[in-house]
């Protein structure tokens, strides 16, 4: 749940205009604490930055909120015959679907498939739709049944849709607390730390998004002259734990000591060498609270 400070910072929609459009049209319409705060949820915030693209089309805002709430009655499956969205089935009928489109190299029908999406809050996308399909291409790799083209192809789709959240929700709100997200060197795999990118973002951190492969030296410089108040560091590509070590140890020393440093991803070996100052974390679920 958020306040109505940090949905105007994730939104770029100020206070007073929120609960202009509350009165005026209904929607969004936060959860009232007895206090009387607003709490919006994730769907909320979602809604709002529908309102905003809607605008920037050109609607005027009764239009946009008509568009909006069209869209809510006709519900979260948009499509006639599509199994709506609610359920751990759905989401996997919608997965089969987006791989089939995708290894056909068919992206009219897979932007078609993840419009679907739109109602789902993106960590709910990201963990029931983009990273299990991930996995599943991943493997269909490794067994020889997806091309390395099918699964270059797949990644990027989702690379996109990546990039959008974190875009629609402004890299997070200007005054969060900075954290920059990276890729161990030579690690290419980037969509585990961008999805993360999303949900800190989310979470009201600021991202700075340095991409995959960034040299420990650059990173090094980044954290001396910026002082992020983290450091998320991916690891998917195996690394050995000699070379991990090495590398923890000397971020954690060119690193500001009120930088917090984490590391965590599925390529992280099997025993993962302890260094003081920095939290080591497999699965990025634990940073972001669920
Ligand atoms: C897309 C992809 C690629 C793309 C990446 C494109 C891009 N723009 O990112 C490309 C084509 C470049 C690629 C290349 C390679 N890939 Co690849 N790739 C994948 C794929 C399908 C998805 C990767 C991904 O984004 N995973 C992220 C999410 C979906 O996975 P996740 O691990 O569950 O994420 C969780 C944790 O890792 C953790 N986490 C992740 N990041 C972070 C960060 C922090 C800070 C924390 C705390 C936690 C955390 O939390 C996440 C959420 O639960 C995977 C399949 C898979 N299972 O991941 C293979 C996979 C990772 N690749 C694999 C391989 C072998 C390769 C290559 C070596 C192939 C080759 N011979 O060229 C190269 C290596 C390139 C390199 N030097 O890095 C193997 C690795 C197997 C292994 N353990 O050795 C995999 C697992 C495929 C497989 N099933 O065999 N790949």
């Amino acid at each position: 749940m958020y306040r109505i400070k940090t949905v105007s910072a994730l939104t770029g929609i100020p206070k007073n205009t929120l609960v202009a459009w509350e009165r005026r049209y209904g929607v969004p319409e936060p959860e009232r604490k007895d206090n009387g705060y607003r709490f919006y949820s994730e769907a909320d915030v979602a809604l709002v930055l529908q309102l905003k693209h809607a605008l920037a089309e050109g609607l005027k805002i009764s239009e946009a909120v008509e568009r909006v709430k069209r869209r809510l009655a006709a519900g979260p499956a948009p499509s006639a015959g599509e199994p709506a969205l609610s359920d751990a089935t759905a989401f996997a009928e919608l997965r089969t679907a987006l791989v089939a489109a995708l290894v056909a190299f068919d992206r009219e029908r897979a932007e078609r498939l993840v419009e679907r999406l739109i109602q789902v809050p993106y960590a709910v996308a990201i963990d029931e739709v983009y990273f299990p399909l991930l996995r599943a291409v991943g493997d269909g790799w490794a067994s020889g049944e997806i091309s390395v083209t099918e699964e270059h192809f797949a990644a990027a789709f989702v690379r996109d849709q990546l990039v959008a959240m974190l875009l629609r929700v402004g890299c997070g709100p200007a005054t969060g607390r900075r954290v920059a997200c990276v890729t161990f060197p030579g690690d290419a795999h980037e969509l585990g730390v961008l999805g993360l990118s999303v949900r800190l973002a989310l979470a009201g951190w600021r991202v700075t998004y340095l991409g995959a492969n960034l040299p420990l030296e650059e990173l090094c410089r980044f954290a001396e002259s910026f002082a992020p108040a983290r450091i998320c560091v991916s690891v998917i590509a195996p690394v050995g734990a000699p070379e991990l070590a090495a590398y923890a140890r000397r971020l954690r020393a060119r690193a500001p000591r009120a930088t917090e440093v984490v590391i965590g991803g599925a390529g992280l070996p099997g025993k993962v060498p302890e260094v003081a100052g920095v939290r080591v974390v497999p699965d990025w679920h634990v940073l972001v609270g669920s």
